[in-house]
This record gives C-alpha cells, sequence and structure tokens, in this order.
C-alpha cells in the first residue's frame, strides 16, 4: 500500500500528531467548475480550512500515485485539463494507477483513499445520489455505496436536486447510512435550503456531529455518515428558479443523449449557463461552507 499512498509533508505531519484534517475532493476542480474560477475555489478551500484551525488535504491521482495534499501546481495543472483528466470513481481507481492515468477522484474515490490516509472528515459541494429516472436507467452513483462501506464524514449541501432527492433518501437508508442536518431538519438541495425531504437527525454543533461519528466508530459500524449543510441563506436561489434550471437542463441533456459519467458534469456546465452563472457563484459559496464546518468538525475527532 505505502507504494501507492503519497501524503505530503504538511498531511504526514498532522497524521502524526493527530492533528485535525479535512479532505478534499478534486472532481470538483476538473468536472465540477470551469476555469479558472476551479483553482480559484480549490486553493480557497484550502485556505479556509487552514484559517479554522485543521490541515487541508486535497486528493487525487498524479502519475500512478493516490496522492494526499496537493501543491498549487498540481491544483492548478488538474483545474486547466478540466474534463481531459479523467473523472475517477472507485472502478477506475486500480485501473488508473496501474496505467499511470491522471485522475480526478468523486466522493466515492475521494472517500477511498481519505480512508486509507487515515482522514475522517471530507468537505464537498454536494453528492452523487440516484439519478432522475433511475428506475429506467439504474443511474445511481457510486458515492453512495462507498458512503456505506467507508469510515468518513461527508460534509456536502446536500442533493442536487438533479437528482430524485427522494429515492437518494430511501437508498442511504436501505445501508444504514446515517444523514443529518446541520441546524436543520430539511434536507438542503444543494443550491436552495429548502426540499420536501427530512434528514433523519438535526445536530446543532460540529462536537455533536462528531460525538455520533466516534460513537459509531466504537460500534465498529462500518460506513460513511453523511452532513447536510444548507448553503448561507444570502447565498441560496430561489428554488422556483432553480428548478425550471434544472429541469431545461436535463430536456437539453436527454435530447443530446448524454449519459452515465458525463451527466453530472454536463448539467452543473449548463445550469451554469442558464442561470448566466449565479448557480456557480451559488457553488462556490456552499463549499466554502461545508470548508468550514468541516474543519470544526475534524477538531473533535
Ligand atoms: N456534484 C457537484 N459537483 C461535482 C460533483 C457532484 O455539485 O463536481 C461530482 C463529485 O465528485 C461526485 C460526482 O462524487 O460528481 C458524482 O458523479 P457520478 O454521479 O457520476 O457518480
Ligand atoms: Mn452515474
Amino acid at each position: 500500500m505505502k507504494n501507492y499512498l503519497e501524503i505530503s509533508d504538511k498531511v504526514k505531519n498532522a497524521l502524526e500528531k493527530n492533528l485535525p484534517i479535512v479532505a478534499l475532493e478534486s472532481t470538483i476542480i476538473s468536472h465540477g467548475m470551469p476555469f479558472p474560477k476551479n483553482v480559484e475555489t480549490a486553493l480557497n478551500c484550502e485556505k479556509i480550512i487552514e484559517e479554522n484551525g485543521a490541515v487541508p488535504a486535497t486528493i487525487a491521482l498524479i502519475n500512478g500515485k493516490l496522492k494526499v495534499g496537493l501543491t498549487v501546481e498540481e491544483i492548478t495543472y488538474l483545474g486547466k485539463k478540466g474534463l481531459e483528466v479523467h473523472k475517477t470513481s472507485r472502478r477506475d481507481i486500480a485501473y488508473n494507477i496501474a496505467n499511470k492515468i491522471d485522475g480526478a477522484t468523486t466522493v466515492a474515490a475521494t472517500m477511498f483513499v481519505a480512508a486509507l490516509a487515515g482522514i475522517k472528515v471530507f468537505a464537498t459541494g454536494g453528492i452523487g445520489g440516484v439519478h432522475r429516472g433511475a428506475t429506467e436507467t439504474f443511474d445511481i452513483s457510486a458515492d453512495l455505496e462507498e458512503l456505506a462501506e467507508t469510515n468518513v464524514i461527508v460534509v456536502s449541501a446536500g442533493a442536487k436536486s438533479i437528482l430524485d432527492l427522494g429515492l437518494t433518501m430511501e437508498y442511504l437508508e436501505t445501508k444504514g447510512v446515517e444523514v443529518v442536518g446541520y441546524q436543520t431538519d430539511i434536507l438542503p438541495a444543494f443550491y436552495s435550503r429548502e426540499s420536501d425531504f427530512k434528514v433523519n437527525f438535526n445536530i446543532g454543533t460540529p462536537k455533536g456531529i462528531a460525538d455520533v461519528f466516534k460513537t459509531k466508530l466504537e460500534l465498529n459500524m462500518r460506513g460513511g455518515m453523511m452532513v447536510a449543510n444548507p448553503i448561507p441563506v444570502e447565498y441560496s436561489m430561489d428554488k422556483a428558479v432553480i428548478d425550471q434550471a434544472i429541469n431545461e437542463a436535463i430536456i437539453e441533456m436527454d435530447k443530446l443523449g448524454i449519459k452515465g459519467k458525463n451527466t453530472t458534469p454536463y448539467l452543473l456546465s449548463k445550469i451554469k449557463d442558464i442561470t448566466k452563472g449565479k448557480s456557480l457563484e451559488s457553488n462556490i459559496k456552499l463549499v466554502y461552507n461545508n470548508c468550514l464546518l468541516a474543519a470544526n468538525i475534524s477538531k473533535y475527532l
């Protein structure tokens, strides 16, 4: 394993001294946002985590290694290459390492690598889930299975309503994944704070979240935990406006025949165009908000 894992000195030092660490994914850099905003956002995420007393560990596959803790150059490289970087989910990890193919890690792959490195908290924007129409397409993100398998807390702003939120919650329940809201009873829908669904528990403090996770570890229960952190009110979008944009984007996607792993990147970019960039701004702000919460949780682990 040591042959494949490459942990930066900063992260290694933090692991040795048991300092708080927050993992970050890289598909959000390559496939989630356009250059140069993606690089700017990724670097700001690291800064926010540092300013709040934790060590950031951005994760990606570079030159046949599972890298934990990227340099500014590596983040810039992933951001510039964008869609040309391989979007690497769990199934792609072994092939890409064996063939030295550079990969940006999804939530699933990032959780897997974070757990290998011994990192317990991970901040992202939104997780993948059960896509709308999944009863026909079977399009269910590997992120959900990873949450069922891997002991990492994932802080997200809920799931976008490009997904079927109800089916996503049912799937997580079946898999025994705890979904808690941070200071909310309602499952937030990424760009907006509301949805028609509830989280399992509402937890009011970062310590309260860490306590539940620690209890789960002590019980030897396999699997992660999802923390749904609503976008701050001042950056949230009107639900009707964003739902309309999402519906339009999905119609366009179906017309173009876009499927599988290309759906999320396509929809994010299309929704950004339809909303004239407003969704991207919200997306960036909610990611920062998740980095802050993840840093605060990491201090109690
Ligand atoms: N949601 C976003 N931005 C993203 C993603 C999801 O708002 O960049 C990425 C994450 O890396 C997530 C992946 O793990 O998309 C899910 O892809 P899929 O549905 O193909 O599993
Ligand atoms: Mn999929």
